[in-house]
């Protein structure tokens, strides 16, 4: 096999930042599959640059460098980014590759700016791929192995991409573990809903511990299963024989299933000081956090004790909720919410916009035949900065006037002063303090609901009776991808919504408004 020149680039960031939240965190938001096919690569005798963009490196300066092939980690909101910069490699004649969440949930779409775009992936396809990495075009291939790779590199073979990651955030350092994929639950939003779950090999876990002890005085690892615990005595057991007291600190997603009590005390015991579980909705998905039947106001006392339990052994906790789902109606779901925050005062409130990911889930195919699924561009996509689903109970006025309500009755001064006195350790105020201050979510979304009044352009766009881009949207874009705007590929800034439903061979259904919709007053343009 001919040795290759092989770019691995993570998009942590999805263009320029300077934001000091940013600067600090997106570091810690590197994957592992970028490292761990680095590691592949170069056992198969290549030789790698690796590079996780944070939104402070210079990716021009990389296409100086002679690269053959080019991998590239996105997820979707990073897409963009990612089409801007294989263009710009493959004029340079550099074959390419694009992995991860984006290539997982809009391959259609990514193979037309890739040359292959890769679903699950394993040292095999790897291998097969870069045996003839021969240019696709005008379309990439997709390509996938059958299931989730039984087993990863581990730390110790990560490290020399892990280093100099981390080496980018100036104090606070997460090191990236894994020791399970898939999972045992089935919320049809969520992209693992139909993945099986399945442990990582025990004594990979035990050598990545032993080796991370060798290496950092005292690490903070970020497990990134998509829920961890699982196989919780299995994970303790590990760790208790391996880490000594207090020497290792974690955070973990796990829901509120696995939190009993007993779990948490064990968690604590062992080091784990922030916890992610979801929460989601007060109305479905009870399994997950064992509430069984109990919906709306007994749901919302019954986890809020359960959260403030695990708040007793665990300094920080981030409950995550999504907005916008198909159970919820009127403003009952959302003053829910804020008595939760009264409730629990202490976890950190994360709120996600209820988001299709193109194939992610099998709920989309239903959202895409309804033609409920809007085509905001990749760079909105992550979860808070656009819905891309038309709510189903509520007008965009009157969703958007509950979620800015809600965001703003938990970021304000006086939850965050609330949840600075609640907390314990100065790590944990200071962290959700400066979180709430920094990220502004409150201004972003009201904005967006002023807009729905004033711009017909935005309102027709998020109403589904046009496809046509609102200036708003577009400048955005432009200014936050920054050089790579120039580079964006035709026909990149836009997609087809409905790509999954089309491959499946059904087409959706007009938009409905159903009548929900009061024309807005004033016309702006630009
Ligand atoms: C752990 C996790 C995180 C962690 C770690 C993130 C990271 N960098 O990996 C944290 C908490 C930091 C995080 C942050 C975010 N996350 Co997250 N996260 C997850 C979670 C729970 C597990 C993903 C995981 O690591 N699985 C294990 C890996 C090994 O498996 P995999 O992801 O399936 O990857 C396989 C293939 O895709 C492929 N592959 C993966 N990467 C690459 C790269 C290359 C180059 C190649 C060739 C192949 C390849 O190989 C793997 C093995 O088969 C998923 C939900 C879920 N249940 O899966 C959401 C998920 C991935 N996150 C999501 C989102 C939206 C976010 C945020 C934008 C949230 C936010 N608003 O801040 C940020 C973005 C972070 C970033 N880097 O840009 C979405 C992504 C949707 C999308 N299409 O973009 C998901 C799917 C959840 C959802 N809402 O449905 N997340
Ligand atoms: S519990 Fe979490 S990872 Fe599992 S299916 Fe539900 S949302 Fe996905």
């Amino acid at each position: 096999m001919r040795k290759l020149q092989i770019t691995i680039l993570d998009l942590a960031a999805k263009g320029p930042t300077r934001k000091l939240f940013h600067r600090i965190m997106n570091a810690n938001l590197a994957s592992i599959m970028p490292q761990a096919i680095a590691v592949w690569c170069e056992a198969l005798g290549h030789d790698v640059r690796f590079v996780c963009y944070t939104g402070a490196e210079d990716l021009t300066e990389e296409l100086r460098h002679g690269t053959d092939v080019l991998f590239v980690g996105a997820f979707t909101r990073a897409a963009q980014t990612a089409y801007a910069i294989s263009n710009l490699h493959r004029q340079r004649g550099a074959v390419t590759v694009l992995g991860g969440p984006h290539a997982r949930c809009y391959p259609q779409d990514a193979a037309k700016y890739f040359d292959y775009v890769l679903g699950f992936t394993d040292k095999t396809i790897i291998g097969d791929l870069l045996r003839d990495p021969a240019p696709q075009r005008p379309v990439g291939l997709q390509l996938g192995a059958g299931r989730q790779p039984a087993a990863l590199p581990g730390l110790r073979e990560r490290w020399k991409f892990i280093e100099p990651t981390l080496a980018k955030s100036p104090f606070f350092k997460i090191v990236p573990m894994i020791g399970s994929m898939g999972c045992p639950y089935t919320c049809s939003f969520c992209i693992d809903s139909v993945v099986p779950y399945q442990p990582l090999p025990f004594d990979q876990i035990r050598d990545d511990l032993r080796f991370l002890l060798g290496k950092v005085k005292r690490p903070r690892v970020g497990w990134h299963d998509p829920n961890f615990g699982v196989r919780f005595d299995d994970y303790m057991n590990v760790i208790e024989e391996v880490v000594p007291p207090r020497r290792i600190r974690f955070i973990a997603e796990s829901s509120l299933s696995l939190l009993s009590e007993a779990h948490v005390k064990r968690l604590q015991s062992n080091g784990f000081d922030a916890l992610l579980p979801g929460i989601e909705s007060w109305y479905e998905l009870g399994n997950k956090s064992k509430t069984g039947t109990a919906v709306g106001e007994a749901k919302v006392r019954q986890v809020a004790e359960h959260v403030n339990m695990v708040l007793r052994h665990v300094p920080y906790v981030q409950t995550n909720f999504v907005l916008g789902l198909d159970s919820d109606r009127g403003a009952e779901p959302f003053e829910l919410t804020k008595k939760f925050l009264d409730l629990a005062p202490g976890a950190y409130p994360a709120f996600s916009l209820l988001t299709a990911y193109g194939q992610a889930a099998p709920l989309n195919l239903e959202l895409q035949r309804a033609g409920r699924v809007l085509p905001f561009p990749f760079h909105f996509l992550d979860s808070t900065h656009a819905m891309n689903v038309r709510p189903l109970n509520y007008t965009w006025p009157e969703f958007y006037d509950h979620a800015v309500d809600l965001t703003r009755y938990a970021l304000s001064g006086a939850r965050v002063h609330r949840r600075f006195w609640s907390n314990r350790g100065i790590g944990t105020r200071v962290f959700n303090a400066m979180r709430a201050i920094n990220l502004n979510r409150v201004k972003y979304q009201a904005k967006i609901r002023s807009l729905l009044d004033k711009d017909l352009s935005i309102r027709g766009f998020m109403e589904g009776e046009s496809v046509k881009l609102p200036w708003f949207y577009q400048r955005r874009v432009r200014a936050s991808l920054g050089p790579f705007w120039e580079a964006l590929p035709d026909g990149a800034l836009m997609h087809d919504q409905n790509a999954y439903l089309k491959s499946q061979g059904w087409m959706p259904a007009k938009p409905d408004t159903g009548g929900r919709r009061a024309r807005p007053p004033l016309i702006l343009t630009g």
